[in-house]
């Protein structure tokens, strides 16, 4: 096409125009202003300089002529005669967003409807109608979808956010009865405990509870105890019988029943040693009590004869049994007055509870992402196979190709999860990889390929790489279905 047609049809389209009478080609409407001519004042001419160098001077004629005069391409905003200055193509694309096309896709025979919905970047070629109707309904259903997916996706990241944050309270939490543990284990031995004094309100308040309940049971321990002395002592006359038979009886005589009645009554004593031993725990801990109490007792003053002791009061015996229970307690946790070999199995408690206490606190301090996220899925796995091989993903953990290690997790640098000391790849190096997360409502791996032998890069989706994006932002993914148009 020679220089005159070029001309002619840019006429049309305004830019050979008188001073701000029609705009330029390939220019927005804020930006029309930068193309008006200066009128030289000598000759008259219309004359307009150079956009990025404004010591080059051009007549005006020269805007959009298909030739390139200016290094920065600003005198062809409507051509494609300055294709690699970085110069755009303004699209007005009526009823749909404005876009801006690179300068070597005009008129080049292709409809860029992507950018170019109106079809005005062939305006040589005339071959693109306007399509912008059509591309605005599909954008508006796009638009409708994508922030559907998106907000679901960004539910599911607050979900994966919240459960960081439990993870890391628990973790706290733990941390802190950790550090309780380690702190009472690490109490000096002559701490003493501190006892409550007798008549302390806490020890009026159990007497208060407690007294009316322990009546009773000394009571019915009493008519109990009655009962079974009359038993013992009928068995114990009965005994003395059967004892004196054993001694006394003669061998000699084959009497059959005799020699039942001795066997079964020599079974009997020894079972009932047995049995007596153990029946007699409860009254030796009442011996125990008594005793106990009876040095509790209350002292009659400037009387030092123990007959003077007076009986022990339900109020005394439960301060007794509180002080005991408190020492005692409190000797558990001092090394020094156990018999066990307690010093040496502190230590070895307290030295791994330091080591539990030390890790809790290093991880708690590792980065784990924004908002700790990468802390949720730290235990989880995605699986699926591609290319003939089964990918496993453990997230924080490693990645096998089938059973070959390509590498453990090491770091993380924004979406990216790095992997490495993979299993040794024949004549080449340690396996390793590099998982590249892009938004989506859930992890899924898309795609794994080797750039490099045995260098692995695999695409993920996931909540985590999400972000709340702006109209504009989506735009940039929009792809126009052409088939559909
Ligand atoms: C296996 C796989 C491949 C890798 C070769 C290298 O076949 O791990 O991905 O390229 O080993 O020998």
């Amino acid at each position: 096409m020679n220089l005159a047609t070029i001309a002619a049809i840019l006429s049309i389209y305004g830019c050979l125009s008188s001073v701000g009478a029609k705009s330029i080609v390939g220019v927005s409407p804020e930006n029309q202003g930068l193309y008006t001519p200066v009128i030289d004042k000598a000759t008259g001419q219309k004359k307009w300089h150079c956009l990025g160098d404004p010591n080059i001077i051009l007549s005006y004629d020269q805007i959009n002529d298909n030739y390139c005069d200016c290094p920065d391409g600003s005198d062809e905003p409507g051509t494609n005669a300055c294709p690699y200055n970085g110069q755009k193509f303004y699209c007005h694309n009526e009823g749909h967003i404005p876009g801006y096309l690179e300068s070597f896709k005009v008129n080049d025979g292709v409809c860029d409807y992507d950018i170019c919905c109106d079809g005005s970047d062939e305006y040589l070629t005339g071959k693109c109608e306007n399509k912008c109707h059509a591309i605005h309904q599909q954008y508006l259903s796009y638009m409708q979808g994508a922030r559907d997916e998106i907000q679901t996706a960004l539910t599911n990241k607050n979900k994966l956010i919240t459960e960081a944050r439990k993870k890391r309270e628990a973790m706290e939490s733990g941390l802190k009865s950790l550090q309780r543990e380690f702190d009472l284990n690490s109490q000096s031995a002559d701490k003493q405990p501190e006892l409550l004094s007798e008549d302390d309100p806490a020890v009026e308040l159990v007497y208060s509870k407690l007294s009316p309940y322990l009546k009773n049971l000394q009571r019915s321990f009493e008519i109990d105890t009655d009962n079974k002395e009359e038993s013992f002592k009928t068995i114990e006359y009965l005994e003395n019988i059967l004892s004196d038979l054993i001694e006394n009886y003669n061998p000699n005589f084959n009497d059959l029943a005799v020699k039942n009645a001795v066997n079964n009554y020599r079974d009997y004593i020894s079972n009932k040693v047995e049995k007596r031993e153990n029946e007699g725990k409860p009254l030796d801990v009442l011996g125990e009590l008594i005793q106990a109490s009876e040095k509790l007792s209350f002292r009659e003053e400037g009387i030092n004869d123990e007959s003077q002791y007076s009986d022990p009061s339900f109020k005394n015996m439960i301060h007794y049994y509180y002080s005991s229970f408190v020492k005692s307690y409190m000797k558990e946790l001092d090394t020094s007055h156990n018999t066990r070999p307690i010093n040496e199995y502190d230590e070895q408690n307290a030295n791994s509870l330091k080591n539990e206490i030390d890790n809790i606190v290093a991880d708690l301090s590792k980065d784990y992402g924004e908002n700790d996220i990468l802390r949720a899925v730290q235990s989880q796995w995605v699986s699926k196979r591609l290319g003939g091989y089964s990918y496993n993903i453990g997230f924080l953990d490693s990645i096998y190709q089938d059973s070959i290690l390509i590498g453990r997790y090491s770091k993380h640098d924004g979406n990216r999860l790095i992997y490495e000391q993979g299993a040794k790849c024949w004549n080449g190096p340690r396996r390793s990889g590099v998982i590249e997360m892009t938004c989506g409502q859930s992890n899924e791996l898309i795609s794994v390929s080797e750039p490099e032998k045995c260098e692995y890069y695999l695409e993920m989706t996931s909540p985590i790489a999400c972000l709340d994006l702006s109209d504009e932002e989506l735009l940039q993914s929009f792809k126009v279905n052409y088939e559909a148009l």
